[in-house]
Protein backbone atom coordinates (compact mmCIF):
# COMPACT_ATOMS: atom_id res chain seq x y z
CA UNK A 1 0.00 0.00 0.00
CA UNK A 2 1.07 3.87 -0.78
CA UNK A 3 1.06 5.45 3.16
CA UNK A 4 1.43 8.57 4.14
CA UNK A 5 3.39 8.77 7.58
CA UNK A 6 3.15 12.37 9.79
CA UNK A 7 5.56 12.82 12.30
CA UNK A 8 7.72 10.81 10.50
CA UNK A 9 11.11 11.99 12.00
CA UNK A 10 9.73 11.50 15.11
CA UNK A 11 11.06 8.09 17.43
CA UNK A 12 7.54 6.08 16.44
CA UNK A 13 7.60 7.72 12.94
CA UNK A 14 11.13 6.54 12.77
CA UNK A 15 10.62 2.87 13.32
CA UNK A 16 7.40 3.05 11.22
CA UNK A 17 9.02 3.86 8.21
CA UNK A 18 11.31 1.68 7.95
CA UNK A 19 9.68 -1.28 9.49
CA UNK A 20 6.62 -0.34 7.05
CA UNK A 21 8.96 -0.31 3.87
CA UNK A 22 10.31 -3.56 4.79
CA UNK A 23 6.88 -4.61 4.83
CA UNK A 24 6.70 -3.71 1.05
CA UNK A 25 4.87 -0.94 1.25
CA UNK A 26 5.29 2.34 -0.06
CA UNK A 27 6.00 5.01 2.59
CA UNK A 28 5.97 8.73 2.41
CA UNK A 29 7.45 10.67 5.21
CA UNK A 30 5.39 14.07 6.65
CA UNK A 31 7.14 16.25 9.46
CA UNK A 32 8.40 19.65 10.52
CA UNK A 33 11.78 18.16 10.90
CA UNK A 34 13.66 17.36 7.39
CA UNK A 35 14.11 14.29 6.16
CA UNK A 36 15.63 10.87 7.64
CA UNK A 37 18.56 9.76 5.37
CA UNK A 38 17.16 7.98 1.97
CA UNK A 39 13.69 9.85 2.33
CA UNK A 40 14.32 13.13 0.31
CA UNK A 41 12.44 12.70 -2.75
CA UNK A 42 9.64 11.06 -0.27
CA UNK A 43 9.09 13.17 2.31
CA UNK A 44 7.11 16.52 3.17
CA UNK A 45 8.62 19.08 5.45
CA UNK A 46 5.68 20.68 6.38
CA UNK A 47 3.74 21.29 9.66
CA UNK A 48 0.66 19.22 10.09
CA UNK A 49 -1.48 21.58 11.64
CA UNK A 50 -0.95 23.42 8.42
CA UNK A 51 -4.67 22.74 6.71
CA UNK A 52 -3.73 24.37 3.05
CA UNK A 53 0.45 22.80 3.70
CA UNK A 54 -1.34 19.46 4.27
CA UNK A 55 -3.90 19.62 1.32
CA UNK A 56 -0.96 20.65 -0.61
CA UNK A 57 0.79 17.26 -0.15
CA UNK A 58 -2.11 15.14 -0.99
CA UNK A 59 -2.35 17.45 -4.60
CA UNK A 60 1.18 16.66 -4.79
CA UNK A 61 0.64 12.88 -3.83
CA UNK A 62 -2.06 12.70 -5.96
CA UNK A 63 0.53 13.23 -8.98
CA UNK A 64 1.99 10.32 -8.46
CA UNK A 65 -1.23 8.19 -8.01
CA UNK A 66 -1.97 9.25 -4.19
CA UNK A 67 -1.96 7.54 -1.08
CA UNK A 68 -4.05 4.30 0.59
CA UNK A 69 -3.76 5.30 3.91
CA UNK A 70 -2.73 7.83 7.02
CA UNK A 71 -0.72 7.15 9.54
CA UNK A 72 -0.90 10.40 11.86
CA UNK A 73 1.72 9.99 14.19
CA UNK A 74 2.64 13.90 14.46
CA UNK A 75 1.94 15.87 17.85
CA UNK A 76 3.50 16.36 21.17
CA UNK A 77 4.25 13.28 22.97
CA UNK A 78 3.52 15.22 26.59
CA UNK A 79 2.11 17.09 28.64
CA UNK A 80 1.38 20.85 27.43
CA UNK A 81 -0.43 23.95 27.62
CA UNK A 82 -4.32 23.29 26.91
CA UNK A 83 -4.33 24.89 24.13
CA UNK A 84 -1.35 23.70 22.68
CA UNK A 85 -2.20 20.15 22.75
CA UNK A 86 -5.56 20.86 20.97
CA UNK A 87 -3.84 22.63 17.81
CA UNK A 88 -1.04 19.45 18.41
CA UNK A 89 -3.83 17.28 18.41
CA UNK A 90 -7.37 17.87 16.90
CA UNK A 91 -5.99 20.52 14.37
CA UNK A 92 -3.52 18.14 12.65
CA UNK A 93 -6.18 15.52 12.65
CA UNK A 94 -8.91 17.81 11.71
CA UNK A 95 -6.68 19.18 8.61
CA UNK A 96 -5.41 15.41 7.56
CA UNK A 97 -8.65 14.44 7.20
CA UNK A 98 -10.53 17.03 5.32
CA UNK A 99 -7.49 16.50 2.59
CA UNK A 100 -8.24 13.02 2.93
CA UNK A 101 -12.14 13.43 1.93
CA UNK A 102 -11.17 15.55 -0.46
CA UNK A 103 -8.67 13.66 -2.50
CA UNK A 104 -10.47 10.58 -1.97
CA UNK A 105 -8.17 8.91 0.75
CA UNK A 106 -10.28 6.39 2.95
CA UNK A 107 -8.69 4.99 5.45
CA UNK A 108 -6.67 6.69 8.95
CA UNK A 109 -4.43 5.33 11.55
CA UNK A 110 -4.18 7.34 14.48
CA UNK A 111 -1.84 7.51 17.33
CA UNK A 112 -3.79 8.13 20.06
CA UNK A 113 -2.82 7.09 23.42
CA UNK A 114 -3.33 5.45 27.04
CA UNK A 115 -3.87 8.89 28.29
CA UNK A 116 -7.09 9.34 26.51
CA UNK A 117 -8.24 6.89 29.31
CA UNK A 118 -5.06 7.68 31.90
CA UNK A 119 -7.44 8.08 34.95
CA UNK A 120 -9.19 4.63 35.09
CA UNK A 121 -8.19 2.56 37.88
CA UNK A 122 -5.99 -0.21 37.38
CA UNK A 123 -8.79 -2.36 39.08
CA UNK A 124 -11.03 -2.16 35.99
CA UNK A 125 -10.12 -4.53 33.40
CA UNK A 126 -9.10 -2.05 30.50
CA UNK A 127 -11.23 -2.36 27.82
CA UNK A 128 -12.49 -0.12 24.62
CA UNK A 129 -15.56 0.09 25.88
CA UNK A 130 -14.63 1.82 29.59
CA UNK A 131 -15.18 5.58 29.43
CA UNK A 132 -13.13 8.40 27.82
CA UNK A 133 -10.96 9.38 30.96
CA UNK A 134 -7.57 11.76 30.21
CA UNK A 135 -5.32 12.15 32.84
CA UNK A 136 -4.06 15.67 31.71
CA UNK A 137 -4.81 18.32 28.93
CA UNK A 138 -2.77 15.72 26.57
CA UNK A 139 -4.91 13.16 26.84
CA UNK A 140 -8.05 15.03 26.46
CA UNK A 141 -6.59 16.38 23.67
CA UNK A 142 -6.73 12.12 22.50
CA UNK A 143 -10.19 12.10 23.74
CA UNK A 144 -10.95 15.10 21.55
CA UNK A 145 -9.04 13.70 17.88
CA UNK A 146 -10.60 10.16 18.89
CA UNK A 147 -14.09 12.09 19.09
CA UNK A 148 -12.95 13.83 15.40
CA UNK A 149 -12.21 10.41 13.79
CA UNK A 150 -15.59 9.08 14.97
CA UNK A 151 -17.46 11.73 13.33
CA UNK A 152 -15.68 11.53 9.73
CA UNK A 153 -16.19 7.81 9.78
CA UNK A 154 -20.03 8.39 10.36
CA UNK A 155 -20.66 11.26 8.05
CA UNK A 156 -17.84 10.80 5.51
CA UNK A 157 -17.74 6.38 5.36
CA UNK A 158 -13.72 6.28 5.83
CA UNK A 159 -11.80 3.76 8.11
CA UNK A 160 -10.28 5.06 11.03
CA UNK A 161 -8.78 3.13 13.69
CA UNK A 162 -7.18 4.63 16.86
CA UNK A 163 -4.07 2.93 18.79
CA UNK A 164 -4.41 3.85 22.14
CA UNK A 165 -0.15 3.43 22.75
CA UNK A 166 1.28 2.49 25.75
CA UNK A 167 5.21 2.89 26.52
CA UNK A 168 6.61 2.71 23.17
CA UNK A 169 10.64 2.33 24.03
CA UNK A 170 12.87 -0.52 22.71
CA UNK A 171 12.75 -1.74 26.18
CA UNK A 172 10.62 -1.32 29.34
CA UNK A 173 12.48 0.83 31.98
CA UNK A 174 10.10 1.21 34.73
CA UNK A 175 7.86 -1.18 36.80
CA UNK A 176 4.63 0.05 35.15
CA UNK A 177 6.75 -0.38 31.63
CA UNK A 178 6.66 -4.24 32.42
CA UNK A 179 3.02 -3.86 31.86
CA UNK A 180 2.42 -1.39 29.37
CA UNK A 181 5.12 -1.81 27.14
CA UNK A 182 5.09 -1.36 23.03
CA UNK A 183 7.98 -3.39 20.90
CA UNK A 184 9.08 -1.62 18.19
CA UNK A 185 8.70 -4.84 16.14
CA UNK A 186 4.82 -4.84 18.24
CA UNK A 187 4.12 -1.37 16.95
CA UNK A 188 5.09 -2.17 13.24
CA UNK A 189 2.77 -5.59 13.40
CA UNK A 190 0.22 -2.99 14.78
CA UNK A 191 0.41 -0.32 12.46
CA UNK A 192 1.00 -3.15 9.47
CA UNK A 193 -2.55 -4.56 10.92
CA UNK A 194 -4.69 -1.15 11.27
CA UNK A 195 -3.61 -0.36 7.41
CA UNK A 196 -4.34 -3.72 6.20
CA UNK A 197 -7.85 -4.87 7.65
CA UNK A 198 -10.73 -4.93 5.75
CA UNK A 199 -13.43 -2.34 6.75
CA UNK A 200 -13.03 -1.57 10.40
CA UNK A 201 -15.25 1.22 10.37
CA UNK A 202 -14.41 2.96 13.42
CA UNK A 203 -11.77 0.68 16.04
CA UNK A 204 -9.63 1.46 18.76
CA UNK A 205 -6.88 -1.14 19.67
CA UNK A 206 -4.83 -1.27 22.73
CA UNK A 207 -1.01 -0.27 21.60
CA UNK A 208 0.92 -2.89 24.34
CA UNK A 209 2.84 -6.00 23.48
CA UNK A 210 1.45 -9.52 24.69
CA UNK A 211 3.48 -8.34 28.13
CA UNK A 212 2.85 -10.76 31.00
CA UNK A 213 1.81 -8.26 33.41
CA UNK A 214 -0.30 -6.32 31.16
CA UNK A 215 -4.13 -6.18 32.22
CA UNK A 216 -5.53 -4.11 28.72
CA UNK A 217 -7.70 -5.63 25.98
CA UNK A 218 -5.64 -7.42 23.53
CA UNK A 219 -8.74 -9.36 22.00
CA UNK A 220 -10.10 -6.38 19.88
CA UNK A 221 -6.17 -5.70 18.05
CA UNK A 222 -6.31 -9.19 17.59
CA UNK A 223 -9.53 -8.89 16.08
CA UNK A 224 -8.00 -6.35 13.99
CA UNK A 225 -4.96 -9.52 12.91
CA UNK A 226 -2.97 -7.37 15.74
CA UNK A 227 -1.10 -10.57 17.03
CA UNK A 228 1.50 -9.15 19.65
CA UNK A 229 4.68 -11.09 19.84
CA UNK A 230 6.72 -9.57 22.64
CA UNK A 231 6.62 -9.70 26.45
CA UNK A 232 7.88 -7.54 28.69
CA UNK A 233 8.81 -10.03 30.92
CA UNK A 234 12.30 -10.86 29.53
CA UNK A 235 13.63 -7.29 31.01
CA UNK A 236 12.35 -7.45 34.30
CA UNK A 237 15.40 -8.34 36.21
CA UNK A 238 16.66 -5.20 34.86
CA UNK A 239 14.09 -3.16 35.75
CA UNK A 240 14.89 -0.97 39.22
CA UNK A 241 12.62 -0.66 41.77
CA UNK A 242 11.63 3.11 42.46
CA UNK A 243 9.59 4.52 45.18
CA UNK A 244 6.92 6.18 42.41
CA UNK A 245 6.28 2.82 41.50
CA UNK A 246 3.23 2.47 43.80
CA UNK A 247 1.96 5.54 42.51
CA UNK A 248 2.25 4.69 39.28
CA UNK A 249 0.45 1.41 39.68
CA UNK A 250 -3.13 2.95 40.85
CA UNK A 251 -3.98 4.20 37.72
CA UNK A 252 -3.62 3.48 33.39
CA UNK A 253 -2.05 6.50 33.34
CA UNK A 254 1.00 5.76 35.79
CA UNK A 255 3.04 9.40 35.97
CA UNK A 256 0.66 11.50 34.34
CA UNK A 257 -2.21 11.09 36.95
CA UNK A 258 0.25 12.63 39.63
CA UNK A 259 -0.58 16.28 41.01
CA UNK A 260 2.64 17.32 39.58
CA UNK A 261 0.40 17.69 36.38
CA UNK A 262 -2.39 19.40 37.84
CA UNK A 263 -2.37 23.58 36.24
CA UNK A 264 -5.26 25.94 35.24
CA UNK A 265 -6.03 25.07 31.56
CA UNK A 266 -6.15 28.81 30.56
C1 LIG B 1 2.37 8.53 25.83
O1 LIG B 1 1.35 8.64 25.17
C2 LIG B 1 3.43 9.55 25.76
O2 LIG B 1 3.59 10.08 24.46
C3 LIG B 1 4.76 9.06 26.29
O3 LIG B 1 5.55 10.20 26.57
C4 LIG B 1 4.59 8.19 27.56
O4 LIG B 1 4.05 8.97 28.60
C5 LIG B 1 3.64 7.05 27.27
O5 LIG B 1 2.41 7.55 26.78
C6 LIG B 1 3.39 6.18 28.52
O6 LIG B 1 2.28 6.20 29.04
O7 LIG B 1 4.33 5.52 28.95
Amino acid sequence: MRILVTGAAGSIGTVLVSGLTDRGHDVFGLDRSAATDGYGERWYTVDATDPDAVDAVFTDLDRSGGVDAVVHLAGIPDEASLTDELDSHVVSTAALLDAMVGHGVSRIVYASSNHAVGRTPRSDRLTVDVRPRPDTFYGVAKVAAEALLSLYVDRHGIDAVSLRIGSFLPQPETTRGLSTWLSHDDAVRMVHAAVTTPDPGYAVVYGVSANTRGWWDLEPGRALGYDPQDDAEEYADRVPARDEDEVEAAHVGGPFVTERFYRPAL
